[in-house]
């Protein structure tokens, strides 16, 4: 098995948002809002807790991903580069003809992607049963799920839930990335799910909320999720388009168009704090 690991996780979050920005800023437009929301989760997963082996991205023995708010491929994509599964030049082709890295997850296509998603609410079910079936194989490989606050609207995302309470799917751990907005609004005004953590232990979910964007509370979340011997969600409180200069404080940020200047003015901003992240930790 190999596995590319740093300890360095703010710093990897950060390349995540470079290297997804590279990508979509080729394109001219993409899913920033939700790429950029879970860049530390991603860090934290891939950069640390995760077990998966980029030479054989099917292994048996492996951990899952599935990003159930399939939008936020190209960070997901983004990570799985970093981790060694493929070449970074291949995010620069992200959602052109005939790219292996569409702009949602295709299991199928890419590398390290585990499940197919996009048509949202449907990661859910198919988490859960990834996880029975490891269950059922004897495999302690655990099953990780990210999904949208705007997503947990779906009826099926909670039929899920309350059937990994009822398996007691202890190798379940499920985020919702509380990002407070959802395709083209806040939530509060649209379908108000602010009290997650308290909805989902109603379902019988051991749960908690953290700082989305601190590395360590979403580690340290991780590491009592795997001690409690319950089926977990983490809600991460988030900011839609977090660090990306020209995007974070717009209203309408869930999928935008960037021009040659934003894209300059992003990468620059990025490639600062990296500078930091990086000299912080010599
Ligand atoms: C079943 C389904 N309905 C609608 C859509 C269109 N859609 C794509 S993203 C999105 C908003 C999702 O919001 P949220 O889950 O909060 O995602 P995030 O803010 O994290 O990007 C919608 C409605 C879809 N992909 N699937």
């Amino acid at each position: 098995m190999q596995t590319k690991k740093t300890n360095n996780l703010p710093a990897l979050s950060t390349q995540i948002r470079i290297e997804t920005l590279k990508g979509l800023g080729k394109l001219g437009f993409g899913h920033v809002g939700g790429s950029f929301s879970v860049a530390e989760l991603l860090a934290v997963l891939y950069g640390k807790q995760m077990r998966y082996n980029p030479e054989e991205p099917n292994w048996p023995d492996r951990d899952y991903l599935v990003c159930s708010k399939g939008h936020a491929g190209p960070a997901v994509y983004a990570a799985l580069a970093l981790s060694g599964f493929f070449p970074t030049d291949w995010l620069l082709t992200i959602n052109t003809p005939g790219t292996r890295l569409p702009s949602h997850c295709d299991r199928l296509l890419t590398p390290g992607v585990d499940m197919t998603t996009g048509s949202l609410g449907q990661g859910a079910s198919t988490a859960v049963g990834i996880a029975l079936a490891n269950r059922l194989q004897g495999r302690d490989s655990y099953t990780y799920l990210i999904l949208g606050d705007g997503e947990i609207q779906e009826g099926q995302v909670w039929e899920a839930m309350s059937m990994a309470a009822q398996l007691n799917l202890d190798h379940l751990i499920t985020f919702v990335d509380y990002n407070k907005k959802q395709l083209d609004g806040y939530l509060c005004d649209i379908n108000n799910f602010d009290n997650i953590a308290e909805r989902m232990a109603a379902f019988g979910l051991e749960a908690v909320t953290v700082d989305g964007h601190d590395t360590n509370a979403i580690d340290r979340a991780i590491d009592q999720a795997k001690a409690s011997g319950r089926a977990t969600c983490i809600v991460l409180d988030t900011v839609k388009a977090k660090d990306c200069s020209f995007a974070e404080n717009v209203f309408n940020n869930h999928s935008v168009t960037i021009n040659e200047a934003q894209l300059e003015e992003g990468l620059s901003f990025l490639n600062a704090k990296l500078k930091e992240q990086v000299r912080d930790d010599d």
